[in-house]
This record gives C-alpha cells, structure tokens and sequence, in this order.
C-alpha cells in the first residue's frame, strides 16, 4: 500500500487537503490531512472510492446515433468526436450567424484552470471572455443565472460599487454572527464553518435568520424563522428600529451613505406592526434582534443564497446590508470586511473583439448583461423557440446539469431538442445529454494534474489516480475544440503550459512544481478604507460607486430604470399576493436547502450516499401533515399549478407551520430511481423572476401536499 499525503481532494472544486492510501494505483481510502490550514474531508469525499470508480462514468467520447431525445449514442475516438464537433459548430456560425452559437458551464466549471480559462464566476477573473467570442458570438452563459450574483454582485455592486469578493464577514473578530439565509454546515468545503466554529469556542454568538429550522439554526443562541422570500420585509422593520429609535452612526450615515433621507420616509411608510406582520414575525422580537444587532459592535454578517430567489432578491440583500452600513460596522473589526481584492496577476487576459449583437437576455435583464458581461441563460429557452432577440442553435454546456437545475424543464428539455447542434462535457450522462449530439468524458480532479487557490496561495494538484476510461481534463478538450475552431491558442494546451499560464511567468510555474505552492504577499489589513482612499482604484476617498458613497439609493439601478432604494415586494406567487390560488395551494414552497449527502443533482447514484438519505424528501410542518392525514415516512404528491412530483414527507416541528421545503437535484435517469422521477423544478416556473437579475423564484411559490397512497412504504 502507498500512502500520499497532503494531496488534494478531487471530487469538487473545494479543494480540501486530504491524505490518500493507494493499492495498485487504485484509491483505497481517504483521510482529512492533520495540521494542514484546508485539510478537511465533508461527507461526500469520505465516498470518493465510489464516486471515482462509479460505473456510471462516462468513458469515451458519445455520438448520437438516433433522434435527440432517445439517448442512443455510439462509442468513438477523441479524434472523431473533436473534428464532429468543430464542424457542427462552424456549419452553425455559416448558416446563422456566429451569435446563434452560445456556451454555458456549470458547477461542474468550477475547477481552477476552468473558471481561470474558460470562466464563470466573475468576469474580472477570467482570461477569455466567452467560448464562442473569437467567432464574433456575445453568449457566454453559466449557472451564474441563477445561482450567486445577486449576492455576488448586484446587491455588493450597487451599494458598495465592488464585488461581492471584496465584502466578507469579519468572523475571526466578532462576538456576533448573523447567519442570514445561509447554512456554512452544509455547504462545502467548510472552511467558512470551521472559522465560525473558532469564533463560538472563543464565546461569539450565533443569530440564524432562516425559513426552517436548520443545522446552523440549532447552534444558534437565537433564531428567526421568517416566512418565505419575504425577509426584505424584515431588513425594513429593522431599518425603521434603527431610523426612529436613532441607534444609527451618525457621522458614517452622513458622511458615506447617498439616500438616508429617502430611506426614512419610505420605512416610514408602513408601521413597525406592519412591516413585522409581512415576515409573521412579532415586533418585539424584531426590535430585540435590532438591539442586539445594533449594541454588539463586532457582529458580523454570513449570507448566500437563501435570499437570492424571491421576487424583490436584490433589493432584500441590499436593504440587509444597509442595515450594517446605517450602523456603520463596515470595515471595523469584527464587522463586514472591506478587502480591495489581491489582483495576483496571474492569468494574462486576451482581448477579442466586442461583438455588434447584444447577449441574449439583454432586453429583458439589460444590468444582469452588463455587470457579468455574459448571457443570460433563463432566456435560453426564448431564444431558440422563439427565435427572440435572434436564432440560437448551437449549445456547448460543460459542467451543468441544465434539466434538473432550471426551471420548468420541460421547456428547457423542448428548446434542447430544437437545437441543430448540442455538447455536453461531464462525468456522467445526464438527462440533458439524451438530447446532445456529441457527449464527452470529463475526469475528476483525482485524475488530474492543476492547480488550486487557497486564498493567497496558490498549490499544486497532483494527479492521484490515471484517468478513467478515457475521460480528460475539460480545459483540455476545450483547448482541442477551440484548436479546431481556429483559436487553440487561447487555452493552455498542455499541462507544462497551463500552470506557466496560469500563474503567469515560467519561474512562478517552475517553483510551484518544486515546492508544491507558491504564496503571494497578502497586503497588511487596514480597516475603515473609505477614509482613506483605499477602497477605490482611483486612490479617492469613499467608496467606488458613482456618488463615492454607500448608496442606500442607488444610481446605476436607477440609471436602468429599477427603484433606487432597497424596496420591498411581495412574492407574485404567495399567500398575500394570490389568496384565491392559495385556497388550492395554501402552502409556501421553498426548494433547495443543501443537504450533504449531494451537491444539487450530483451523487444520488453512489450507493454509499443513498444509504444515508435514500429519497428525496419533503419537509412539512406536524400539523399541517395531521390535516393532511400525512405521517412520516409517506409518499406524497408535492402540488403546484404547474406540475405535481412525488416525495417522501419528513414531518417535523423544525418547519412552521405553512412553509415547505423540498430537495432539489433528481430528474436524470442515472441516478437512484426515487430520485430520478422527482424532478423539483417541475412544480417552478421559468417566467416568475426576480425583476433586477432574472433569477428564478426558487425559494417562494404556492403548493399543496397530498398522500400518494394510504399504505406506509
Ligand atoms: N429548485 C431549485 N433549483 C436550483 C437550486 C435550488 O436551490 N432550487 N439551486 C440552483 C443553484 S444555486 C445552482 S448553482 C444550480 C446548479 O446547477 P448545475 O451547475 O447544473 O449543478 P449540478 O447539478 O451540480 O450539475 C453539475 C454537472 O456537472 C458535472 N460535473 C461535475 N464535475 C465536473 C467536472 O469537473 N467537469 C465536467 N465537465 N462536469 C462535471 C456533474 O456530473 C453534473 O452533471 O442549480 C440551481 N437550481
Ligand atoms: N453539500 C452541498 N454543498 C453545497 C451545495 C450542495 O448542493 N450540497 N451547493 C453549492 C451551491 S450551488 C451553492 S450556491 C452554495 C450555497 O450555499 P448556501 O446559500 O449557504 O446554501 P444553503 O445551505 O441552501 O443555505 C441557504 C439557506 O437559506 C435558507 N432560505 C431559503 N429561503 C429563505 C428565505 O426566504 N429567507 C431566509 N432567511 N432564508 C431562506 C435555506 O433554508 C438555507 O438554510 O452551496 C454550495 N455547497
Ligand atoms: S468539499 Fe469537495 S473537495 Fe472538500 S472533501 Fe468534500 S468533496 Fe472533497
Ligand atoms: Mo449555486
């Protein structure tokens, strides 16, 4: 037996530093690494022998062989699979226009060199600036259109002028974390949990603001539970307590914030009554959540997605972070922090043409388009049905699970099969690749040699097992397609390049290869940079939006024509909003709370995971299921106008009475059976978004449960 240690894990892109037992160059066992800053081990690499070596895995290169839809495909060689599809790409550029060509990647781009090269998260880290750009194509798509950015970037963008990278939580320093509409236990890595862990055993406590009662809930001193999608609600009555009871820092709000003014007599429009009874919360305890936010000066703020998918999302995340900027905790110790982002200069930027045609979704989301430069791919579907704003025919997808992740997929599965050219990149053959033509083996990160980023350092990855199959490194097989396409140059070609490029010089590269890590100098923490100029690039005091201030009100949403100030909406599909749909569908439907045992649809066909949640569940409160005649453990119908999908209840206290939560990920054939039928985001709706970034309402529909059948299974 072999034992590697300190290697990095390769099942996901968090990149956590494990030790390894090997046996014949086969993976044996897997141990989190001691006494390493990122060595940790979540519960799906404890399964990483069964994920590698899964029999599920795609191992060589897929051609369609009968009609899109059927999913009969025939084995072929890397070198026929990669001619077919330059070819089926460039005859679509001919016959349309090179714009009806558009790519998209998912969470399974997250790999370094892939959102280094390729790009998905930000566009000011990425080094080419869409796949099909060089051919005159605007569409660059990612999960980025529903999944982040209105945390990530419209809500931090157009209060603190900067991206989300820039505005963190202080968790080593604070006495008081505010956990609001996110869960650091589940989602991985858990780096971010581990700091909140340090922070609790040295006496900080926890608030958790969430619409269940979740694991970070229950290692809260206090909790909120709120009704779904309508914490904007909430933010207000907290603006309201601090506005009227004056507990706002005077000289920050009047020195650095644009629109307290405005601000107060629109919390002034409701009472505190009122704006409490939006969430279902009780005034008193929203005015003791106030003071404790308000008199703790070191209390910090963790959130994510969870607000991210209601009608009004952005302007809720802005009017929370209002809350903190109003009591001027921002860049203070313990407070949220300002970091101008280390721009480490690694990968070199290659500058292509801007095309003439604006990116589908550009009409409908004009600031989505322009603040990530890409896409939008909840238009996806228009375009190629509707041929609205042009024709779209040619799909290149890598890493995205694009049926069982976005809205209405039956839409999404109809402009799929009117595609006249599609590819998928994955580990596995998805629902969406029955209607690909060409499909390509991707390799786990286990079988490949790269690199990772761990803040200010960036360390090797060494390949730990040979490839499966033949299964390759997708920043590869995109520098083999775009090679064909005319421009292989733009993406490292092998794997002496790609660490030279990616760290920018040959030494860098060199040295990374012998020591396993090169750090980059971390600048010297300042705190309150606004007043000193360095927080903006141009050296000015302030902050980097266009009045120099946090905008309260905000100038760039105005300038697009949305409200300035962070006002509140109900969701358009909700108790309040529709009362006659609701005498149907009286429940609030929430979707999607991240559960170990998978990461959206990956992993529900690893036995070993299965056996610790074997089906997808549906949370509903105990007497809400009495008047349904539901027990625990039933199989039930989970309704909505749209669909209905079959689930297992899990009756429990830990949901209000009301609310729903479901599981998200099933709907693709390889997965376990229970899983494969219940596609979650039937029971959504693609036209139902958010009106600023276009993200689809995940987290607040209607619906109601129903048994499936009498007997207990
Ligand atoms: N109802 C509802 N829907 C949701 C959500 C919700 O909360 N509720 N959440 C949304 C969110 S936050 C997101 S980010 C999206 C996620 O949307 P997706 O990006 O579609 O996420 P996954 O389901 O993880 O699909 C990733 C795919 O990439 C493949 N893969 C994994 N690693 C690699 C790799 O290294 N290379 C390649 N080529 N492929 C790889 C996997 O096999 C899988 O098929 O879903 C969204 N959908
Ligand atoms: N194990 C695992 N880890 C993952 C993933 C996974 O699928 N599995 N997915 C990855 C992805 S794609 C992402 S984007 C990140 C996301 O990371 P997080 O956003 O931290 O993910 P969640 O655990 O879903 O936390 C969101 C919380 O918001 C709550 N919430 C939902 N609606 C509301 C609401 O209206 N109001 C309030 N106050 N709370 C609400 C949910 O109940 C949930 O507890 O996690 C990543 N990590
Ligand atoms: S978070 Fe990802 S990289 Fe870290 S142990 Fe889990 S599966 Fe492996
Ligand atoms: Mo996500």
């Amino acid at each position: 037996m072999e034992v590697k240690q300190s290697v990095i894990c390769g099942v996901c892109p968090g990149s956590c530093v494990v030790d390894v037992n090997l046996e014949d160059g086969n993976l044996i066992d897997i141990f989190p690494a001691k006494d390493e800053p990122f060595g940790a081990l979540c519960l799906r690499g404890k399964f990483a022998k069964e994920i590698l070596y899964s029999p599920d895995r795609l191992k060589k290169p897929l051609i369609r062989v009968d009609e899109k839809g059927e999913g009969i495909f025939r084995e072929t060689s890397w070198e026929e699979a990669l001619d077919y599809v330059a070819h089926g790409f460039l005859k679509i550029k001919e016959k349309y226009g090179p714009e009806a060509l558009i790519n998209h990647s998912g969470r399974g781009g997250f790999e370094a060199s892939t959102s280094d090269f390729l790009g998905i998260v930000n566009p000011e880290n990425r080094a080419v600036p869409g796949f099909f750009l060089p051919l005159g194509s605007p569409n660059v798509s990612s999960v980025g259109s529903v999944c982040y950015n209105s945390f990530g970037a419209f809500a931090p963008i157009t209060t603190f002028g900067a991206y989300g990278n820039s505005i963190l939580p202080d968790i080593a320093n604070a006495n008081r974390i505010v956990v609001w509409g996110a869960n650091p236990i589940t989602k991985s890595p858990q780096f971010q949990f581990h700091a909140i862990q340090a922070a609790v055993s040295r006496g900080a406590k926890i608030t958790a603001i969430d619409h269940f009662k979740t694991d970070i809930c229950k290692r809260a001193e206090e909790y909120y539970l709120v009704r779904s999608g309508t914490d904007g609600a909430l933010a207000l009555a907290i603006l309201k307590i601090i506005i009227e009871e004056d507990l706002y820092n005077k000289e920050f709000v009047e020195k650095w914030t644009e629109g307290f003014e405005e601000l107060k007599s629109y919390v002034a429009s409701k009472t505190l009554e009122e704006w409490a009874d939006i969430p279902g919360l009780d005034p008193e305890a929203i005015r003791h959540l106030t003071y404790q936010i308000a008199e703790e000066e070191k209390t910090t703020l963790v959130m994510y997605t969870g607000l991210e998918y209601s009608n009004s999302g952005v302007q809720t995340i802005r009017a929370v972070y209002t809350i903190w900027a109003l009591l001027g905790k921002i860049d203070i110790p313990g407070g949220i922090l300002l970091n101008s982002p280390a721009k480490l200069n690694r990968v070199k930027e290659i500058y292509c043409e801007k095309p003439d045609k604006k990116p589908i979704g550009a009409n409908e989301y004009p600031l989505f388009c322009e603040l990530m430069q890409n896409a939008h791919f909840m238009k996806f579907p228009q375009a190629v049905l509707e041929n609205n704003p042009y024709p779209v025919k040619g799909l290149l997808n890598l890493g995205s699970s694009i049926l069982t992740s976005y809205p209405n997929p039956n839409k999404f599965a109809k402009a799929l099969s009117k595609l006249e050219f599609f590819v998928v990149i994955d580990r596995y053959f998805t629902e969406d690749c029955k209607y690909a033509d060409v499909v390509l083996p991707a390799t786990t990160y286990f079988e490949d040699e790269s690199y990772v980023v761990h803040g200010s350092t960036i360390r090797k990855r060494s390949r730990v097992v040979e490839p499966i199959g033949e299964a390759r490194t997708d920043i590869f097989i995109i520098h083999d397609i775009a090679k064909r396409l005319g421009y292989g140059e733009n993406y490292p070609k092998d794997e002496f390049e790609l660490l030279e490029r990616a760290l920018g010089s040959k030494e860098l590269a060199e040295q990374l290869n012998r020591d396993g890590f090169v750090k980059y100098p971390v600048p010297e923490r300042t705190f309150k940079k606004y007043e000193s100029g360095k927080f903006r690039k141009d050296g000015k005091l302030g902050f980097p939006t266009p009045s120099g201030k946090f905008e309260i009100k905000s100038s760039l949403l105005e300038e697009f024509g949305y409200p300035g100030l962070p006002e509140y909406m109900e969701p358009t599909e909700s108790p309040v909003s529709q009362p006659e749909l609701a005498k149907t569908y009286p429940l609030v439907l929430n979707t999607g709370a991240r559960i170990s045992t998978t990461f959206r649809s990956q992993f529900l066909n690893i036995s070993g995971l299965l056996k610790i949640q074997p089906e997808p569940l549906v949370w509903i409160n105990t007497a809400d299921a009495e008047n349904r005649n539901i027990a625990d453990g039933d199989k039930v119908w989970v309704k909505t106008k749209r669909d209905q999908v079959e689930f297992m209840a899990k009756v429990t206290d830990e949901i209000p009475s009301g609310e729903i939560e479901l599981n998200m990920g099933g709907g693709s054939d390889y997965q376990a059976e229970a899983w494969a039928k219940s596609n979650t985001n039937r029971l959504t709706d693609d036209e139902n978004c958010d009106y600023i970034s276009g993200f689809p309402i995940y987290k607040a529909l209607l619906c109601d449960v129903e048994k499936l059948d009498s007997k207990k299974k």
